[in-house]
């Protein structure tokens, strides 16, 4: 039985750590996959079109993503082959620490003074407490409740939505599209870890937008903040620009877009209150794949459960 790596980056990374661990296992790394029918687990990101429903043997998939979301897009995905999302302590603090520090800058109101520094002008902007303000988790998963953990000892009043009811310590809880306004109103800084799915595309619109921040809004802050480090296909990029430029979002912080790269003549770019991050929030670092895929090889043949199996009917 043979191990395939199918990756269109980091393919070779990823087989020199899993060669590491296991010096004896049959590794191939796509295209060169020799007899396709000796290949029974597939670790992939972007794989070649197609290539997995040429595989007869195929029992695992395990995705290097933790979003599944070009995965579950490819019509030739063979679905009755149980597909894993990779989910890791590694990947996930780097996501919760890039969650608090763009969370962090827009509440300390960081590009107003990047913009003061760069004009030498000292000057004083006021500032709200961190209890004063409101951030809202779009997003109850994996990420999103390490994300709360780490941000609440800061005094934030956090809030989250998710598709189900998840209720949380210390949180405001909200669940589906009949909760999303009560969500909305109350949120300074939204934060976005949904998965992208037909549900979620393009849900962070202009009409979104203006819901948030509606009542009772943090003193201090100009506006509304939005951070996305989910996926750029639940984004409007143009509708983010125009927000902006209408003063319904003050801020935001981008590491997923509708394009990526993200093009040159993006306005996003340029605009002084954006941060734009090159998809890189929270990295699959090789050797924590590695173990991830061997452990889960491992567990499927001996026949135990499955860790984070992708559920096709949700989508993620
Ligand atoms: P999980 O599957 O653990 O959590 C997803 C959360 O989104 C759940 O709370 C889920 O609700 C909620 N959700 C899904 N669909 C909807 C919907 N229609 N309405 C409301 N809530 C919904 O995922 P993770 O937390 O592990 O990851 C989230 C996403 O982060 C990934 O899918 C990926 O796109 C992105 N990501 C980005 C990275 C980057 O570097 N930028 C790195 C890693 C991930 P419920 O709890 O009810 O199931
Ligand atoms: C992921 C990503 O989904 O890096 O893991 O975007």
């Amino acid at each position: 039985m043979a191990f395939l790596v199918a990756c269109s980056s980091r393919a070779d990374r990823f087989a020199a750590e899993i060669h590491a661990l296991d010096p004896g296992l049959d590794l191939r790394i796509a295209p060169h996959i020799g007899r396709a029918e000796d290949i029974d687990t597939a670790l992939v990101w972007q794989p070649p079109a197609g290539l997995l429903a040429t595989l007869p043997g195929l029992r695992l998939i395990v995705s290097v993503g933790a979003g599944v979301d070009a995965l579950m897009q490819d019509p030739t995905l063979p679905r009755e082959v149980p597909l894993v999302r990779f989910v890791d302590p590694d990947l996930t603090g780097r996501m919760a620490e890039y969650i608090a520090l763009h969370v962090l800058y827009h509440h300390r109101r960081m590009s107003e003074f990047r913009e003061l520094q760069a004009r030498a002008i000292w000057n004083y902007l006021p500032e709200p407490a961190a209890h004063e303000v409101r951030v809202g988790l779009m997003g109850l998963g994996v990420l999103g409740r390490a994300a709360a953990s780490v941000l609440k000892p800061f005094g934030y009043r956090l809030r989250g939505w998710s598709r189900t009811p998840r209720p949380l310590d210390g949180m405001a809880c909200f669940s589906g599209a009949a909760e999303l306004d009560a969500f909305l109103e109350e949120t300074d800084i939204l934060a976005v870890l949904l998965p992208l799915t037909p549900e979620t595309r393009g849900i962070l619109s202009r009409g979104l937008f203006a819901r948030l921040s509606r009542t009772g809004r943090s003193p201090f802050l100009p506006g509304p903040v939005l951070i996305n480090a989910g996926r750029g296909g639940l984004q409007i990029d143009a509708d983010i620009v125009a927000a902006l430029q209408a003063g319904e979002l003050y801020a935001a912080s981008l590491d997923v877009f509708e394009t990526e790269p993200l093009p040159p003549a993006s306005p996003l770019w340029r605009h002084p209150r954006v941060v734009v991050t090159p998809h890189n929030a929270a990295e699959s670092a090789p050797p924590a794949i590695a173990r991830y895929a061997l452990r889960q090889m491992q567990a499927h043949k001996r026949g135990d459960p499955l860790e984070n199996l992708v559920d096709h009917s949700r989508g993620y």
